[in-house]
């Protein structure tokens, strides 16, 4: 009986380490810094820009948009991960951004092959 206890407890502890490891383990791809920043307004219009994710993502897989206050679609280059930083993709942004509030989407594929998306805005003076 008091054996039975014990390792029924002991299975509780560790059932409840592994879920605390996978919780870890499920970090996804999350967005830490974009630049420009989160609802910042910048001077002029960025060439690029420069998304840091929490964890490496897959481009293949990645997709950035930029709508302006008209939700049209402003055409940007093709998306490219940072060659020496994994979890970064940099968006070229070939004509210049009139002045106005843009939001930017964005869906990422984390290499630990968890898809997130999310969205921000900034806007150029
Ligand atoms: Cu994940």
């Amino acid at each position: 009986m008091k054996k039975t206890t014990f390792s029924r407890v002991a299975a509780l502890l560790l059932a409840s380490s592994a879920l605390a490891f996978s919780q870890f383990a499920l970090a996804h791809a999350h967005l830490k810094t974009p630049v420009p920043a989160d609802k910042a307004t910048v001077d002029t219009s960025p060439k690029s820009l420069t998304l840091t994710f929490t964890e490496d993502v897959e481009p293949a897989f990645s997709g950035v948009e930029i709508r302006d206050a008209q939700n049209q679609t402003v055409p940007v280059g093709k998306v490219q991960v940072n060659d020496k930083q994994h979890a970064q993709l940099i968006v070229p942004i070939n004509q210049p951004l009139p002045a106005g509030s843009y939001k930017v989407n964005w869906h990422v594929l984390s290499v630990d092959g968890h898809k997130t998306k999310g969205s921000y805005q900034f806007s150029v003076k």
